[in-house]
């Protein structure tokens, strides 16, 4: 079982405008809302993908009940806990004509001690169910960043491997607690490195140091230039085919879920990074954040190249 984490989940509400106009009245020609946050996007592509899914981290007021009720419907067992503030909404605005995707994200509600201790009583519990966890996305407000470090140390203690995804302040207070896998952006990984180019030897250079911190597998994601990946001692590079994307929000979650996927079916590292990148790919293909198809994965895992580096 896949246990993700999404202690800041959101209603994703993805407009359509045909050509975006800053400063003035854009009229939404096709609205929709999506139980999102980064980890039930990871949680929904999981079921897609034909894995038994658990979701856990904090849900309050009417945002958290549209997403209960529509984690329900597809199968992801609801382990969240309840809290008194707002679930946040997230606001994903698609340009047609300039093919360009715009995000506003709200902070998401105030966690009480008591909410965060009654959530970690309860993912004690059920750490021990998980074969993976995925933990993903930004903390609300109440919960400091090293509390992935809490959770890393719990699910450590019971021989899970976990998932990390979240940028900033927030990942670099996780590192010390060598999650198996993070999947760090360029930006991200300029933030948590700082380092001062994007040049391919750079970013290996910064991707080794992390795995030389005890991080088991470090994935610098690209984008459409798929990953840089070292693990085993060596470093990667994988390509994927060139796709035009529909909305590319949510591709970061997809390749989440697709490695948690083939990982938990005991593939190879090298595999399970194919079978990510496959999935990143196809969540392009969709409007909707956190959507594959199993047709496409297959497709594209054939088209991408694995080079080895080093
Ligand atoms: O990656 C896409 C997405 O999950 C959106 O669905 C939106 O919920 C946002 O990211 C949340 O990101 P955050 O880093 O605030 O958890």
């Amino acid at each position: 079982m896949i246990l993700t984490v999404t202690l800041n989940p959101a209603v994703d509400k993805f407009y359509m405008i045909e050509e975006f106009s800053m400063g003035n009245v854009n009229r939404a020609k096709y609205v929709l809302d999506t139980a999102g946050g980064k980890g039930l996007n990871v949680s929904r592509v999981c079921r897609i993908l034909g894995e038994d899914v658990t979701a856990t981290g904090f849900l309050g007021g009417r945002n958290g009940k549209f997403i209960r009720e529509n984690i329900k419907k597809v199968g992801i067992k609801d382990a969240f806990a309840d809290i008194e503030g707002e679930t946040r909404t997230c606001l994903a605005v698609y340009d047609e004509k300039n093919k360009t995707s715009t995000e506003i994200l709200e902070t998401g509600p105030l966690i009480s001690e008591h909410e965060k201790d009654a959530f970690l009583n309860n993912y004690s519990k059920i750490v021990r169910d998980a074969d993976i966890i995925t933990i993903s996305g930004s903390l609300p407000m109440g919960i400091l960043p090293d509390f992935y470090g809490d959770l890393i140390s719990i699910a450590k203690k019971n021989n899970k491997t976990v998932l990390l995804d979240t940028s900033g302040d927030i990942l670099k207070a996780s590192l010390p607690y060598k999650p198996f896998m993070i999947k760090p952006n360029l930006d991200e990984l300029k933030y948590i490195s700082g380092m001062n180019s994007y040049r391919n030897e750079m970013v290996i250079l910064e991707a080794e140091k992390l795995y030389k911190k005890g991080i088991p597998l470090v994935c610098v994601t690209l984008g459409k230039d798929g990953c840089i990946a070292v693990f085993d001692k060596g470093v990667y590079n994988l390509l994927p085919p060139k796709v035009e994307p529909i909305n590319t929000v949510g591709s970061g979650d997809s390749f989440v879920a697709g490695f948690a996927s083939y990982l938990l079916r005991k593939y190879s590292i090298t595999d399970c990074l194919i079978n990510a990148i496959a999935c990143g790919i196809a969540n392009t293909q969709f409007s909707e954040t956190g959507k594959v198809s199993l047709e496409l994965v297959e497709s594209y895992k054939k088209q991408i190249k694995v080079i080895q580096i080093k």
